[in-house]
C-alpha cells in the first residue's frame, strides 16, 4: 500500500507537498541499469600492479618471524611489504577516527584473527594471491580475550600491551542523564522492569567490498586515490596527515560504490597500503579486498551488552529509564563518531517518551576481534537505543498487562512539547507522534489484527503482533558541538549557472546508492525554478568538490541538502539583481516566482533564469559588487541535529515445530519532514526494514573461543532475500524540521534503525503462551524453538 503523496493532510497543509518535482525516476540509474557504473574496481590504470594482503589465522599471537623470500621469487611478484618495512616509514601503525591508533601491518603482536600481516604486490591479482601461500610466519599463540564480560577481570591477557603502562582491556567510560535523580525515581516507583538486552555484532556487508587504487606521481610528489569512501574530503585530510604528501597534492576519487552502509567511513590498512605499494613501486596499485575479508576484517556493527531497566506506575506512566552497558570495540577504538560522544548518540535511548529522569553508562573495552562499531545504518548507534528502549516498553506493557500502543500513546512526547528537551540533553525539533502511530494502527487494522491473535491462540497457533516507535538523531554538526578528529562536521555546496541556463553543482557528501544525483538537482530545481534534469550533481572528487565531512549518520540531507539549498537560494537573490539590471529596474521591484523574476504588478515584464545567465555573462551593465555570473558557494553549519520519527508494526507468524519467523506483514509510517523524492525514499525505508530482518532474524558475527570469526562468508552470515520479506506497507507523516532550510530530516537509516524492535517485540508477543518475555537476536528457528522449550539460547 503506497498513500499517495498528494493525500491532502489538513493538518499537515502544503508541507504534505514533495519538492522539486516530487517522484521523479533516478538520474543515475541509467548507467547502473546499463552495466555502466564505474566501481573503484573498474578503475585500471596503465602499468597497474595488485596488491593481496596477507592475513592472521589467528586471533591473538607474538610475530616471530616473517620469511619472505619465497614469495618474493614468485614469478610476477614485484614487492612483499611487511610490518618491519613499515616501521622503517613510520607507517606501522595509523590513527584511528577515535583517537586511538591501528597497525596497517602487524609489527609485534596479531590482535585479531584476519588482521593484516603482510602485503604482497604483483603484476596481476592471482599472482599476488598466490604468492600469499609462500611467505612463512611463525606465530606464537596467546590467550585471546573473546568474551566481553570478562574482559576486564583482573588477570585477562591484555589486549594493547603496546600501549605504555597498560594493564587492562578499559577503553572508556562514558556517561549521560543524572544518576542521583534516576535512581531516586527507580527507588520509588511501583513498577520496575530489568533485562539484560544483548545486540550482537553484525556487519553492513555492503555488495563492493572495499577497495582502492593508488597512483602516486613521484615527479610532482602527487597522490591520486580511488578509494571507495563515504567521506573523500576528510579522508584526504587525514592521508595529508599521515602521509606528509601536501593536502593539494591529493587527489581523493571515490566514485560509484556499491553500498556503504558505514563500511566505508573509515580509512582501512588496505587503503595505507596501497599508496604506500605505489610509492615503493613507481606504479599504481590496486587493492580490492574479497568477502570474506570484508566480513572478517572491515568495520563491524552493534555488539552492545545492554543492562536495562524502566520505571513505571501501575497505571503505565513510564518515569525513567537506566542502562549500563559494556561495549565490545574490539582489537582497535577504530569506531568513527563525533570526538565528544564515545557511544555515538546511544544517549537517545529516551526514545520518543516524556520522562522524568535517565542516565546511561557505556564501558568501552578492547578484545582479540576485528575493529569498528559504528556502521550498518546505525545513526551512529541510535539502533542500540532505540532497540533498548523499544524492548522495555514492550516488557513493561507485557508485566502491567497493558496494550502496547495504548502504553506507547499514553507516554509519548506531545506536539505542543517541541522542541523538547530531553533528559540527556538532545533538543527534538519537532515531532507528532501520535499522529504517526495512529496512521500505522490505522494501515495495519490494529484491533483486527489483536482479534485474529486472539482467535489463533485460543486454536494454539502462533502469531505476534510487534510495535516499535523511535526517534532518531540525525544530521551531525553543529560543528561547535561535533566534529571527527577535530574536522568540525559542516558540509560546503557550490552552485554554477551556465550562460545557457543549465547548472552544476558541487556537493561535499558522497552517494552510495542513496540517489544525490536526483535529489539534489531536486532541491536546487525547487529553488530556482531550473528542471532537475538540467542541473547535474558533482561529487566523490576532493578535486570537484567543496570540503565537507561525508555521508553517514543520514548527515547528506540534513547537513549538505541545507547547503545546496542555500546556495541555490543565494543564486536566486544573486539572479535578481542581474534581471533589475536587465530590466532597468530596482531590485526591490522584482518579484520572484518558480524560474523568474518579473515585475511587481506587470508579469508580463520579467527573466527567466537562463536569461539572466545569459544577462550575467552578457554584456549588460552589471551593479556594483556583483559579478559577471551566476555562480555561488556556501559553506552550512546546522543549528542543530533533525530528529526523524516513525511508527511501526509487524506481524510475524510462528511455526510450534520448528520456531521457523514468518514476518507476514510490515506496516512502516515514517516521518522525515519535508520530503524530497517520495520514491527514493520508499526505496531507502524498503532497504533498511530489509536489514532489519536480517538483524531480528538471521544475521550475527559469532567467535568461538578461540577468537575464530564464525561470520566470515556467506554461508554463515546471512542476507535477507525478496524470499525472507513481505510486501512493506509504507505510510508517511510530514512534519518538518523548523530549522532546516527546506524543513528536510534524514531518512536514510531510519528503517534500518526502527524495524528490528518491532520485529522481536512481534516474535516475543507471538511467544507468550510459553511465558517468553525476553530473546536476544537473531531469533533463529534454533533459539526461538529453545525459549518455546524454555531452554537456554543456542548460538
Ligand atoms: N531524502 C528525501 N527526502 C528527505 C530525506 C531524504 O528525498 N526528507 C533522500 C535524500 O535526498 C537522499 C536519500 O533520501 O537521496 C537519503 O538521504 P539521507 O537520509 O540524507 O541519508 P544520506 O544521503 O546521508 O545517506 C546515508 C545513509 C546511511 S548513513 C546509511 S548507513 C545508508 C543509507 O543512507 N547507506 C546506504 N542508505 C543507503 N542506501 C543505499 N542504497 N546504499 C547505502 O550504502
Ligand atoms: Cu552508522 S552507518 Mo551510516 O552512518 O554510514
Amino acid at each position: 500500500t503506497i498513500i499517495e503523496e498528494h493525500a491532502p493532510n489538513p493538518a499537515a497543509g502544503d508541507a504534505d507537498r514533495p519538492i522539486g518535482y516530487g517522484r521523479i525516476q533516478r538520474k543515475e540509474d541509467p548507467r547502473f541499469v546499463r552495466g555502466k557504473g564505474n566501481y573503484v574496481d573498474d578503475i585500471v590504470l596503465p602499468g597497474m600492479l595488485h596488491g593481496a594482503i596477507l592475513r592472521s589465522p589467528v586471533a591473538h599471537a607474538r610475530l616471530v618471524s616473517i620469511d619472505t623470500s619465497a614469495a618474493l621469487a614468485h614469478p610476477g611478484v614485484v614487492a612483499v611489504i611487511t610490518g618491519q618495512d613499515l616501521l622503517g616509514l613510520k607507517l606501522a601503525w595509523a590513527p584511528t577516527l577515535s583517537a586511538d591508533v591501528q597497525a596497517v601491518l602487524v609489527t609485534d603482536k596479531v590482535r585479531f584473527q584476519g588482521q593484516e600481516v603482510a602485503f604482497v604486490i604483483a603484476e596481476d591479482r592471482y599472482a599476488a594471491r598466490d604468492a600469499l601461500e609462500l611467505i612463512e610466519v611463525d606465530y606464537d599463540v596467546l590467550t585471546p580475550v573473546v568474551d566481553v564480560r570478562t574482559a576486564l577481570d583482573p588477570g585477562a591477557p591484555v589486549v594493547r600491551d603496546e600501549l605504555e603502562g597498560r594493564t587492562d582491556n578499559h577503553i572508556f567510560d562514558w556517561e549521560a542523564g543524572n544518576a542521583a535523580e534516576t535512581d531516586a525515581i527507580f527507588a520509588s516507583a511501583d513498577v520496575v522492569v530489568s533485562q539484560e538486552i544483548v545486540y550482537p555484532r553484525s556487519h553492513p556487508a555492503p555488495m563492493e567490498t572495499c577497495g582502492a587504487v593508488a597512483d602516486f606521481e613521484p615527479i610532482e610528489g602527487a597522490l591520486t586515490l580511488y578509494e571507495t569512501s563515504q567521506a573523500p574530503h576528510a579522508h584526504r585530510t587525514l592521508f595529508a596527515i599521515v602521509s606528509g604528501i601536501p593536502e593539494h597534492k591529493i587527489r581523493i576519487v571515490s566514485p560509484d560504490i556499491g553500498g556503504g552502509f558505514g563500511n566505508k567511513v573509515g580509512i582501512y590498512p588496505g587503503y595505507i597500503l596501497a599508496v604506500v605499494g605505489s610509492i615503493v613501486t613507481g606504479r599504481p596499485v590496486k587493492w580490492v579486498e574479497d568477502r570474506s575479508e570484508n566480513l572478517m576484517s572491515t568495520s563491524f556493527a552493534r555488539d552492545y551488552i545492554m543492562q536495562g531497566e524502566i520505571a513505571a506506575t501501575k497505571d503505565g506512566k513510564i518515569l525513567a529509564l537506566r542502562t549500563n552497558v559494556l561495549a565490545d570495540h574490539g582489537a582497535f577504538n577504530a569506531t568513527a563518531q563525533p570526538t565528544k560522544y564515545p557511544a555515538g548518540f546511544f544517549h537517545i535511548f529516551t526514545g520518543s517518551y516524556d520522562l522524568q529522569a535517565a542516565h546511561c553508562k557505556v564501558t568501552g573495552v578492547y578484545t582479540n576481534k576485528a575493529p569498528g562499531g559504528v556502521a550498518y545504518a546505525c545513526s551512529f548507534r541510535v539502533t542500540e537505543a532505540v532497540y533498548l528502549v523499544e524492548r522495555l516498553v514492550d516488557m513493561l506493557a507485557q508485566k502491567i498487562e497493558m496494550d502496547s500502543a495504548e502504553l506507547r500513546l499514553k507516554n509519548f512526547i506531545k506536539p505542543e512539547q517541541f522542541p523538547y528537551m530531553n533528559k540527556t540533553g538532545w533538543e527534538y525539533d519537532s515531532g507528532n507522534y501520535e499522529r504517526a502511530m495512529r496512521l500505522s494502527m490505522e494501515m495495519a487494522g490494529y484491533d483486527d489484527l489483536r482479534r485474529e491473535q486472539a482467535e489463533k491462540r485460543a486454536r494454539g497457533e502462533l502469531m505476534g503482533i510487534g510495535i516499535s516507535f523511535f526517534t532518531e538523531t540525525v544530521g551531525a554538526g553543529p560543528r561547535k558541538h561535533m566534529d571527527i578528529v577535530g574536522l568540525g562536521m559542516a558540509d560546503g555546496a557550490e552552485l554554477r549557472i551556465h550562460p545557457t541556463g543549465k547548472a552544476v553543482v558541487r556537493i561535499s557528501v558522497q552517494s552510495q546508492g542513496q540517489g544525490h544525483e536526483t535529489t539534489f538537482a531536486q532541491i536546487v530545481a525547487e529553488e530556482i525554478g531550473i528542471p532537475p534534469e538540467d542541473i547535474d550533481v558533482v561529487h566523490g572528487d576532493t578535486d570537484q568538490t567543496p570540503f565537507g565531512l561525508g555521508t553517514y549518520g543520514s548527515r547528506s540531507t540534513p547537513v549538505s541538502g541545507a547547503a545546496v539549498a542555500l546556495v541555490a537560494r543565494k543564486v536566486r537573490e544573486k539572479a535578481k539583481f542581474i534581471a533589475a539590471a536587465m530590466l532597468e529596474t530596482r531590485p526591490e521591484d522584482l518579484e520572484w516566482e518558480k524560474g523568474r523574476w518579473f515585475v511587481k504588478g506587470d508579469p508580463s515584464v520579467g527573466k527567466t533564469m537562463a536569461e539572466i545567465a545569459m544577462g550575467a555573462h552578457g554584456t549588460v551593465t552589471l551593479p556594483e559588487g556583483i559579478d559577471g555570473n551566476l555562480d555561488a558557494e556556501v559553506t552550512y553549519d546546522p543549528p542543530n541535529l533533525t530528529f526523524p520519527f516513525g511508527a511501526y508494526i509487524c506481524v510475524v507468524d510462528v511455526d510450534p515445530g520448528t520456531g521457523h519467523v514468518k514476518v507476514r506483514r510490515f506496516i512502516a509510517v515514517d516521518d522525515c519532514g519535508t520530503r524530497i523524492n517520495p520514491m527514493i525514499i520508499e526505496g531507502q525505508v524498503h532497504g533498511g526494514l530489509t536489514d532489519g530482518v536480517g538483524m531480528a532474524l538471521m544475521q550475527l558475527i559469532e567467535f568461538d573461543d578461540e577468537g575464530n570469526c564464525l561470520g566470515g562468508s556467506f554461508m554463515d552470515y546471512l542476507i535477507p532475500t525478496a524470499m525472507e520479506v513481505p510486501d512493506w506497507e509504507t505510510g508517511f507523516t510530514v512534519t518538518p524540521s523548523p530549522h532546516h532550510p527546506i524543513g528536510a530530516k534524514g531518512i536514510g537509516e531510519s528503517a534500518t534503525v526502527g524495524s528490528p524492535p518491532a520485529i522481536v517485540n512481534a516474535v516475543v508477543d507471538a511467544l507468550r503462551p510459553f511465558g517468553v518475555t525476553h530473546m536476544d537476536m537473531p531469533c533463529t528457528p534454533a533459539r526461538v524453538w529453545a525459549a518455546m522449550q524454555g531452554r537456554p539460547t543456542p548460538p
